[in-house]
């Protein structure tokens, strides 16, 4: 068993997870750490709208409204810790069933699209803007000891609160374990919305969910804007997701405990929880 793996999920957590794919656990992260990650992003983004290039960190834009930055880990302190929390590490070695590495860190803030139609944007009670999923039941999931294990798991911070109209992640609960298309999952779930579920957060709540449930980035109908930080991990023989790659120079100067998180160092001697 991973020497990391001292606390887990409580039964109940396990049995949500288990049964839903997900669990949110609520106010995990203190004040200060909410405001350090809140400051360091904010300050990326204006950095990056100003025209500098912050290398490694890559971005994506919606429009004006929605910015996602990846490989974060190097450009400020808290944002490695948040990808090492001592809190979530054990709990996402209990899902994946060993030793993780970190595959993956971005952020995403956003607000609501200027252009949106919003006679048609309120005509639905949930707004999924792209359901997807990054693994699938059956090859990235795994049952050991009648719990349910997925190789590709995340922790998503909310570091603003997200109320009904904020745009908080939309789920598919029950999909992680369905071997259906994604296609007809998500057709299937949007004909009835009684099969969907909107996160609604306060700032420093975490939601942990598998990569095999099929979720959604939610469009904003408030006039508030969302900050999100989501880590993902694997097993750790798996690759970074590409982009994600951080600087072996910048890893030897890391503490050695957490060395191996951020390079994935044990590889095939995967330490197995079993
Ligand atoms: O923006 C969100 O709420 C969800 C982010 C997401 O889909 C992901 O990290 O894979």
């Amino acid at each position: 068993m991973s020497n990391r793996t001292k606390v887990g999920l409580t039964s109940s957590q396990r049995l949500h997870f288990d049964i839903y794919g997900f669990v949110i656990l609520r106010q995990v992260l203190t004040s200060n750490e909410i405001k350090e990650l809140y400051q360091s992003l904010q300050l990326a983004k204006s950095m990056i709208e100003k025209g500098s290039k912050l290398p490694p960190i890559y971005t994506h834009r919606i429009g004006k409204h929605h910015i996602l930055m990846g490989n974060l880990v190097q450009y400020h302190k808290s944002l490695l810790e948040y990808a090492v929390h001592p809190k979530l590490i054990p709990l996402v070695e209990d899902i994946v069933g060993g030793e993780v590495r970190l595959e993956e860190t971005e952020a995403i803030i956003n607000r609501r699209d200027p252009e949106s139609n919003l006679p048609k944007v309120n005509s639905h009670r949930y707004q999924p803007i792209a359901f997807h999923r990054g693994t699938k039941h059956g090859w990235g999931t795994y049952i050991e000891q009648d719990k349910f294990h997925c190789v590709f798991v995340k922790t998503l911070a909310y570091l603003t609160d997200v109320g009904r109209d904020d745009g908080g992640t939309t789920l598919i609960p029950g999909s992680h374990r369905l071997t259906w298309s994604e296609k007809d999952v998500v057709e299937a779930a949007l004909a009835d919305e009684n099969l969907l579920y909107q996160v609604e957060a306060k700032a420093g709540d975490i939601l942990l969910f598998a990569e095999s449930l099929i979720h959604s980035t939610t469009a904003i109908r408030s006039e508030n804007e969302r900050t999100i930080l989501v880590a993902g991990y694997t097993p750790t023989m798996f690759q970074p997701w590409p982009g994600n790659e951080v600087d072996p120079e910048f890893i030897a100067s890391l503490p050695p405990e957490i060395q191996p998180i951020i390079s994935g160092s044990s590889s095939w001697h995967w330490q197995r929880n079993y």
